[in-house]
């Protein structure tokens, strides 16, 4: 048996600076980055693995801060297993000259192995009887994988575990509109005859499930989410190989939680409902307003959102679907009186039909438009 931890797409380093953050939140997820791969670290001591692999992206580019390498390199070294597995993805691509991966291995205990060329990687010095045969990315972009020079390899070097680790799409099931990330077919993976893929670069895990018995490869996804695309609560996989299967069950490890919501409201008290489900100091919401609310309540909405706003990291809202329901009161205060729209309105209005008067209500406004 030999158990590993996978994981990748750590994204040290990403500044979180494509949305408008307050700027104490901001540091906080880029601190949470490396907690999580402390996170990891000890998940992966408590469960006694022999190994931790890191399917790529481990920075999130190549112009990281020495000491966030230097950090991550003293975590990395905190595993009390035999050994830990880096390979270079496409952000934090493997090049000869890189002040990255330099500074990386001149920290580096032996413990920790690079996995930056295109051959096998016996791990029997660490007292593993495997062998990692990798697919490092050599560069941001590739319409061609890295998996070519195992076609070549004439020989495997005996071990009873041959293992793959690759950073990229595989087609069908990670998206690469433009075959821009080292796309992999499915039955190339599977035809290497290696025992199980440990797959990087998609931040969705797959497969998509808490435990799973089925081999051949899969996704690790984001230990710790980055954005509002990224919905789920932050996985590893604890993979444990078996004589005869490969057993993966997943370990949730991620601090922040992005959450992009659309709710339909009849009442502010539904807002206020959702946030004390959902509500924490981690959660960060996207949230779209639709339906109607009464007068009251809607001119109260910005002060619920406010308070809201205050049970979670970060609140962004859009209420530009949310209606105003039309009534008798209100039709008056906009429309004259005896007016075909203020006639018209009311009319439906005394039928206690919303949707009717609503669909009237919008047309006339756009007539008057
Ligand atoms: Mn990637």
């Amino acid at each position: 048996m030999l158990k590993v931890l996978h994981t990748g797409d750590l994204h040290l380093g990403m500044m979180h600076t494509t949305r408008n953050y307050p700027e104490g939140l901001r540091q906080n997820l880029i601190k949470a980055r490396l907690t999580t791969l402390a996170r990891l670290v000890e998940e992966a001591n408590q469960a006694a693995c022999q190994l931790i692999i890191i399917a790529g992206d481990l920075f999130n580019s190549h112009n990281v801060p020495q000491e966030l390498i230097r950090d991550a390199v003293r975590i990395l070294d905190g595993f009390a297993g035999a050994c830990v597995a880096v390979l270079p993805g496409n952000h934090d691509y493997y090049a000869e000259l890189s002040i990255l991966w330099q500074t990386f291995l001149a920290q580096a205990p032996e413990q920790i192995v690079l996995l930056a060329e295109t051959r096998p990687y016996p791990l029997h010095d660490f007292g593993l009887d495997a062998v990692l045969y990798p697919a490092p990315c050599d560069r941001r972009h590739s319409a061609t994988n890295r998996l070519g020079w195992l076609r070549e390899l004439s020989e495997k070097p005996a071990a009873r575990w041959h293992l793959g680790v690759a950073h990229g799409t595989v087609r069908g099931i990670s998206p690469d509109l433009d075959d821009r990330y080292f796309p992999m077919e499915r039955e190339e993976l599977l035809h290497t005859g290696l025992q199980h893929w440990f797959l990087g670069h998609t931040h969705t895990r797959y497969p998509d499930v808490e435990q799973t018995e089925q081999g051949g490869f899969a996704y690790c996804g984001t230990p710790e989410p980055d954005g509002f695309a990224c919905s789920h609560a932050g996985y590893a996989w604890l993979t444990t190989l078996h004589e005869d299967k490969v057993f993966n069950r997943a370990l949730t490890v991620g601090q922040y939680r992005f959450i992009e919501k659309t709710l339909a409201i009849r009442d502010v008290a539904a807002v206020e409902n959702y946030f004390a489900q959902i509500g924490g100091e981690n959660v960060l919401v996207k949230l779209y307003l639709t339906g109607r609310l009464p007068q009251e309540e809607y001119q109260q909405r910005s002060v619920c959102l406010d308070r809201c706003a205050g049970q979670v990291a970060y609140l962004e809202y859009d209420d530009s679907s949310l209606n105003l329901e039309l009534s008798p009161a209100s039709i008056t205060a906009e429309f004259p009186a005896g007016s075909f729209p203020h006639l018209l309105l009311t009319s439906l209005a005394e039928d206690g039909d919303q949707e009717a008067l609503q669909l009237a209500y919008e047309l006339v406004k756009k007539v008057k438009k």
